[in-house]
């Protein structure tokens, strides 16, 4: 079963992430976790540390020869910033060359919104930074490195996640499932949102430099695609199976994501049955014989809690950071006095970056889902039983079986 565990402060020595489970003798290349924690810092609306950070992975464990062996793979990013941060963040009881702690003041007015609050207040501490240093999304480069392990096991087997911005405050598009795959796919890196209409890009790049210019944040929406998911990943049959259930939690788990949706999530509440469900029909394929087809893909993927062979199709929405330059009101918990806010240096808007965390976990997600059904030690065993599924498939859904064997090679 692949899992996964993060550790690491925002400003102290480094990130780490263990990731177990995944197949051994896959070939794993590291230039393309650092392509992914690079991906993680672009976006229009980030702060500084961005510019400060060039987030790269060193491996520790479990890879040998470039492929995985079986054995817990470790991985370690290092914080840059660290070096301007030891005197706040060191380990031992007296920081170095400041004996009195003069040097370290203690955060003590919550940020609304921030875990501030409820984190000082469920591990008792005074000093709000050992809440803040480990609830800052800093801990998602951890998750995007551990999820580009899991994205080169899909990349084996067909399996591709992409993502778009969907919306930037107000500026967006409002209906799901509208972009197609291949569109989402193609939408350069470096584009300032990575939204897929350069129009609405343009609009939701003035509404973060309003935002900013009134010391504010923005939040937003990003939809994750993947493409090229097999029947029958999750399932219906225990509600901890299902794997619309699964993602939400895995999406929801990002720092300040407050809503997911499968397909066209929350407007199948006002439409009737028959504009929502995704009829069947038969399709000819290129040797003319008829397959179970769908004209549509309003459920993104799944049924059931099971994927049914579309793209899995994942919406996620993200509140706007918490971090306000022009301040919100709060209480400094030392005094019980009305103060503003601690202002820390953050982003005005990070939801492109967010979007690479969620295509990370999504990621994650169908991989681990994937060895559940067609468990394996080793990717040849994976692979040997993914490919007498997918002949069985073809099989009920119309394709002759000597034709369904030719798709292998
Ligand atoms: C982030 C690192 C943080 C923030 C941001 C994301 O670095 P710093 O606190 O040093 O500026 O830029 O974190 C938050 C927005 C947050 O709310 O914690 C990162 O690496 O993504």
């Amino acid at each position: 079963m692949l899992r996964f565990l993060t550790a690491g402060e925002s400003h102290g020595r480094a990130l780490v992430v263990i990731v177990e489970g995944l197949p051994a003798g896959l070939t794993i290349d590291i230039t393309l976790v650092n392509r992914e924690l690079r991906r993680r810092q672009l976006g229009y609306g980030r702060g500084q540390r961005m510019a400060i950070e060039a987030d790269e992975a060193t491996v520790l464990s479990g890879i040998r020869a470039g492929q995985t062996i079986g054995s817990p793979i470790s991985l370690l990013i290092g914080n840059r910033d660290w070096k301007n941060w030891q005197k706040t963040m060191h380990v031992e009881p007296e920081a170095p060359g400041d004996a009195t702690g003069a040097l370290r003041p203690p955060v003590t007015r919550p940020r609304p919104g921030h875990a501030d609050l409820a984190g000082g207040l469920k591990f008792d501490r005074t000093d709000l930074r050992d809440v803040l240093e480990r609830a800052s999304a800093r801990e998602t480069a951890a998750r995007v490195a551990a999820g580009a392990l899991a994205r080169q096991l899909l990349g084996a087997v067909g399996i591709e996640v992409v993502s778009h911005v969907v919306a930037v405050g107000e500026v967006g598009s409002d209906q799901a499932c509208t972009v197609a795959f291949e569109d989402a796919r193609r939408i350069a890196d470096d584009r300032p949102l990575r939204a897929s209409d350069p129009a609405l890009e343009q609009r939701m790049v003035e509404a973060i430099d309003r935002a900013r210019a009134a010391g504010d944040t923005l939040g937003g929406a990003f939809e994750v695609i993947a493409h090229g998911v097999p029947p029958g990943l999750g399932s219906y049959t225990q509600w901890d199976r299902r794997l619309d259930g699964l993602l939400a939690q895995a999406l929801m788990s990002i720092p300040a994501i407050k809503a997911v949706a499968i397909g066209l999530g929350t407007a199948v509440a006002a439409r009737p049955g028959s504009q929502v469900h995704d009829e069947f029909v038969l399709r000819p394929e290129g040797d003319g014989r008829p397959r179970v087809a769908r004209m549509t893909n309003r459920a993104g993927g799944l049924e059931g809690g099971v994927t049914n062979g579309e793209d899995v199709r994942v919406t996620a929405y993200m509140k706007p950071i918490s971090t306000l330059m022009q301040p919100l009101r709060s209480i400094d918990l030392a005094t019980l006095e009305c103060a503003p806010a601690t202002v820390e240096r953050s982003d005005v808007c990070a939801v492109p970056a967010a979007a690479v965390v969620g295509e990370a976990m999504t990621c994650l997600v169908l991989a681990r889902a994937l060895g559940e059904r067609f468990a394996g030690d080793t990717l040849d065993a994976l692979e040997a039983s993914m490919a007498a599924a997918r002949r069985r498939v073809d099989e009920r859904l119309g394709r002759a079986p000597d034709d369904a064997g030719a798709d292998e090679s």
